[in-house]
């Protein structure tokens, strides 16, 4: 059995995140995590929030309290959310934690003894009103190239065109307003990151072939414009300080290290907070999670596209411009855009469905399925709610919630409360167990091989492998003639029960444990079943009790259909 170490992207502390965050990062890696876990392995599923940078100090100051409590508070309402839908973290940290700002500073000294970081001064805009620098995309202004008059300062979104601040006409701070602006001299800390390129290039070269193309081609790209020395600390009140004993000037001046150059070390950060946070009595070990883990820990991440670069080429430069042993991820499992009808989700314009307000209609595991279902692996895909609800209808509540009351509440009807014995399994048993095992090694392979669509398709099949074998064997016909065979088929579609409990788990667990609690079985874990042991459909013996649980799921109605496309919006304009 392997160490698994499982990272999701740390979702940014400023709001709730909508459903195409949550299926490229957080839910993906949950369902990884629970498979491994279910087949016995040792796994740590680690995320946070990753809570620096200007916009959580902007939110901050709209609200009129101190950055460190709307960060919590944020952090809180996240967690909430992420609680409901059932993601099995092992550790859900914070970026503005003790530990990764020690982490993160001691990097930092790293790279610094090994000569990959320079300080260098440049020139940047100040604002006196505001009293403080402006980052390049607060300075707002009039397109030089298009006449745009809403132009940031490191892009112009009309023309897109990318700008330097003192390319902007009329120039002024998108924080107040101002256009008392001026530009002034300051130092800041650069990473050298062109004396690793080569280093990260031979590193990608170990890996490139077997993540998924997504995440390879990505990588190349950005090796293949060169990596440029970045500046990585900011002028802001809110981050991991500079170390005073390494950068007393610039400690002095108050400058932190910018949002993207810590996010990524809070994956190491969060793991020292699950070990600091261990109860009393447990033991856990973060460093060897970690540290001079090569060939012992497995590191898959999980992320959409627009993080690839930063995982796959900046994270690991900096890690091996430390020159300590530091864990390097193995796989990076890299996700298209989901759209919201063929648009964009959009936080700022509150298009779409964000996962609170999923939450308020209908439960995880409707979400959870559907979204793990039409991940945009290999494309985009697009969110539609007649989509989701077909989808709901037919693969959850007709294929695997109909089959699990029709079968245990006419088994109840007819032969009382316990699992029926009957006759001995026959040919159409054999034939059953045969298709069984042959999708359950399907499914295996398709989850380790992280194709989530092609898993959900082959978990598809098992649940409607059963609808045909009841079908075909109808036991409410077969009990006016054969009792005893009645009895079979409904101990043997009970048994597929208990299977789609375990197999569903990563996907459904709510519903899986309620599926698995029917049974009153000694070991009601859902612990792995292998195909083989799944053929013979025996988990479950006659006399063994059961109980109806309530119906698993509702269907979404025509009427539930129009008040959510009137509550959400449908296709954009
Ligand atoms: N917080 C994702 C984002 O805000 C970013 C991921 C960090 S992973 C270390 O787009
Ligand atoms: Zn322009």
């Amino acid at each position: 059995m392997a160490r698994h170490l499982i990272t999701s992207a740390l979702p940014y502390i400023n709001g709730i995140k909508h459903l195409g965050n949550m299926v490229g990062s957080m839910l993906p890696a949950d369902v990884y995590s629970r498979y491994l876990r279910q087949r016995g392995h040792e796994v740590l599923y680690i995320c946070a929030t990753d809570e620096h940078g200007t916009p959580a100090e902007l939110a901050a100051k709209e609200r009129g309290i101190p950055v460190d409590t709307f960060c919590a508070q944020a952090h809180d309402a996240q967690k909430a959310v992420y609680d409901g839908f059932e993601l099995a973290f092992d550790y859900f940290g914070r970026s503005s934690s003790e530990q990764n700002r020690e982490i993160t500073q001691h990097f930092a000294r790293r790279l610094n003894e090994n000569g990959f970081i320079e300080e260098r001064a440049i020139r940047q805009v100040y604002s006196p009103t505001d009293g403080r620098f402006l980052p390049d995309r607060y300075v707002e202004g009039t397109c030089p190239h298009c006449g745009y008059d809403k132009a940031r300062g490191d892009q112009c979104e009309n023309c897109t065109r990318v700008l330097d601040p003192t390319d902007l006409i009329n120039p002024r701070s998108a924080i107040s307003g101002s256009t008392d602006l001026e530009v002034r001299e300051t130092k800041h800390l650069f990473l050298l990151q062109s004396k690793l390129q080569h280093e990260v290039e031979a590193w990608v070269s170990l890996h490139e072939e077997e993540w998924p193309q997504l995440a390879s081609s990505i990588a190349r790209k950005w090796l293949t414009e060169g990596l440029h020395d970045r500046a990585i600390t900011r002028d802001l009140d809110w981050g991991v300080p500079v170390p005073a004993d390494t950068w007393p000037e610039l400690a002095a001046e108050g400058k932190v290290f910018y949002v993207w150059f810590d996010a990524p070390i809070e994956y190491i950060g969060a793991t020292k907070e699950w070990a600091d946070a261990a109860p009393a009595g447990e033991v856990r070990d973060w460093k060897s999670w970690w540290y001079e883990a090569d060939g012992t820990v497995r590191y898959t991440e999980f992320m959409a596209k627009d993080n690839v670069p930063f995982h796959t080429v900046m994270f690991p430069a900096t890690e091996l411009g430390v020159r300590e042993p530091w864990k390097k991820v193995d796989y990076v499992k890299a996700f298209n855009w989901l759209t919201y009808y063929g648009g964009k989700f959009s936080t700022s314009q509150k298009r779409g469905v964000f996962t609170d307000h999923a939450l308020d209609i209908l439960p995880a595991d409707y979400w959870r399925y559907f979204l793990i279902a039409n991940a945009p692996e290999s494309d985009d895909s697009s969110f539609t709610w007649e989509h989701f609800t077909t989808t709901v209808n037919k693969d959850l509540a007709d294929t695997l919630g109909n089959f699990v009351n029709r079968v245990l509440s006419f088994s109840k009807k007819r032969f009382g409360e316990e699992v029926p014995a009957g006759a001995e399994s026959g040919e159409a048993e054999a034939k059953l167990g045969a298709e069984i095992a042959g999708l359950l090694a399907e499914y295996e392979t398709q989850m380790e091989a992280l194709q989530f669509r092609k898993a959900a398709a082959a978990l598809r099949a098992l649940w409607s492998a059963g609808n045909s074998y009841l079908e075909e064997k109808a036991p409410w016909l077969e009990i006016k003639t054969d009792p005893d065979g009645a009895a079979l088929t409904l101990r043997t579609a009970m048994n597929l029960i208990h299977l789609y409990s375990v197999v569903s788990e990563p996907f459904i667990p709510a519903s899986a444990k309620a599926m698995r609690s029917a049974f009153a079985l000694a070991d009601d874990t859902a612990a792995w079943v292998s195909a083989d042991e799944a053929k013979s459909l025996d988990a479950v013996p006659a006399g063994t009790a059961f109980t109806v649980p309530p119906v698993l799921f509702a269907k979404i109605t025509d009427e539930d259909l129009e008040s959510y496309k009137e509550r959400f919006g449908g296709a954009p304009e």
